[in-house]
């Protein structure tokens, strides 16, 4: 069995993030999410408007997810790929580069995923402002 492993927030999910998912998963037969914990988050500077328990309840719907864990430090990676046999990282390119990943070559075959640019952050909360009193 060839295991995939990705990371991430997976907030509000669009179809950026089921291209990267459809993607891993096709890259072998079980895919793994590591699914940012809140206190994680935090630490990533990052805010999500679903807890951690809801993004994993949503994760964990994805055809393409096998299974979901909690991502809580920067420094799990390695004992993730370790024991779980872990064949291939994906990550979307956005991070591609980055010596948080890099180093991660060392321990199995890491794949950066072409974003699919669908979504952005801005243009939602404009939107939300827009329609404020609707
Ligand atoms: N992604 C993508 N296309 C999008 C949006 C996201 O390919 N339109 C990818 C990102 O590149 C990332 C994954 O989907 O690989 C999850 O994205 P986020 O939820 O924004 O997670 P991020 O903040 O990148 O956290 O240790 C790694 C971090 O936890 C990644």
């Amino acid at each position: 069995m060839k295991k995939i492993l990705t990371y991430g927030t997976f907030d509000l999910i669009t179809p950026g993030h089921i291209a990267l998912l459809k993607y891993a998963k096709g890259l072998g037969d079980y895919l793994i999410v590591g699914v940012s914990t809140d206190e994680f988050n935090a630490i990533k500077h990052k805010c999500s408007y679903l807890n951690y328990e809801q993004r994993k309840i949503v994760m964990e719907a994805i055809k393409y997810v096998d299974e979901v864990i909690p991502e809580s430090d920067w420094n799990q990676k390695v004992d993730d790929i370790q024991k779980n046999n872990i064949d291939t990282l994906v990550m979307g390119s956005d991070w591609e580069g980055s010596d948080k990943f890099t180093y991660l070559e060392d321990y199995c075959h890491v794949v950066f995923f072409q974003r699919v640019s669908d979504f952005s952050s801005t243009n939602f909360r404009n939107f939300i402002a827009d329609h404020k009193d609707e």
